[in-house]
């Protein structure tokens, strides 16, 4: 409850009450997005959940788990503004979602390759779930080095009089693209950085590293699942 109140409080900026002459026209318009940023609060639930209950039946019947952590987050009010004012879009509330996929957006922090996939598969295949699009930074780097698998994933929230659909942004990764990205990030906020370029040309090159240890890592998860298959 003191989250929700948090949040709702973040998603609207309650200085500006004060000054205006007019709070409750304010607060009134304020609403619909307010309700809207809800909704995807709701989408996230469903969609953590359903991981969570992936995660708890792989325990049992594979005894490992799928996944490391899942972190989660609804995109800030000044980002969602930003990202449609660079986009050229108009800022009302239809348009927002409409036009953003990642409003509700969703990692999950993997160990092996293999799992990224496999957990992917089976979250996309769920019959209430959408699949609207994928993109595979995995297979297909970013210039840069960012590897992920990215999910846009339609999930119905079930409220009080009716059923709606709602966008959630699902991104897979491995322990080891996950610390790269998050360094990456960290850097990227370093405006005085001097000569860029070797600085991304470093970054590549240690995005590549971490991939062949990734690549190495599932081969040594393979070769111990299938010596514990000879043995059965
Ligand atoms: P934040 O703070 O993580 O939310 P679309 O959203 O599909 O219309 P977009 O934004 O080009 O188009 O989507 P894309 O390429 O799938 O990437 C969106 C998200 O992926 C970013 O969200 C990052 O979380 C992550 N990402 C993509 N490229 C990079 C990268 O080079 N480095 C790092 N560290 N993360 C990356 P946001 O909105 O940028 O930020």
């Amino acid at each position: 409850m003191e989250t929700e109140f948090a949040d709702a409080m973040e998603a609207f900026p309650v200085s500006r009450l004060a000054e205006t002459e007019d709070p409750e026209k304010l607060l009134e318009g304020a609403q619909p997005f307010m309700e809207l940023m809800s909704r995807y609060r709701c989408a996230m639930m469903e969609v953590e959940t359903k991981l969570r209950v992936l995660d708890e039946e792989f325990s049992m019947t594979y005894d490992r788990n799928p996944f490391e952590t899942i972190k989660s987050r609804l995109k800030r009010p000044v980002s969602i503004i930003g990202k449609m004012k660079r986009r050229g879009y108009p800022l009302t509330v239809e348009e927002i979602e409409k036009r953003l996929n990642d409003i509700a957006g969703i990692r999950v922090i993997c160990s092996f390759l293999d799992d990224i996939y496999t957990l992917a598969d089976m979250l996309a295949g769920q019959d209430d779930i959408r699949l609207l699009e994928k993109k595979d930074y995995i297979v297909s780097p970013k210039p840069n080095g960012y590897r992920s698998l990215h999910l846009i994933l339609e999930v119905p929230i079930f409220l009080s009089h009716s059923k709606q659909y709602m966008k959630v942004e699902v991104q897979f990764r491995t322990i080891a693209m996950d610390f790269w990205a998050s360094l990456d990030h960290k850097l990227k906020y370093k405006k005085d950085v001097e000569e860029p370029e070797r600085i991304a040309a470093q970054l590549k090159e240690c995005a590549d590293i971490i991939s062949s240890m990734d690549e190495r890592m599932q081969q040594i998860r393979d070769q111990i699942e299938t010596g514990k298959k000879m043995e059965e």
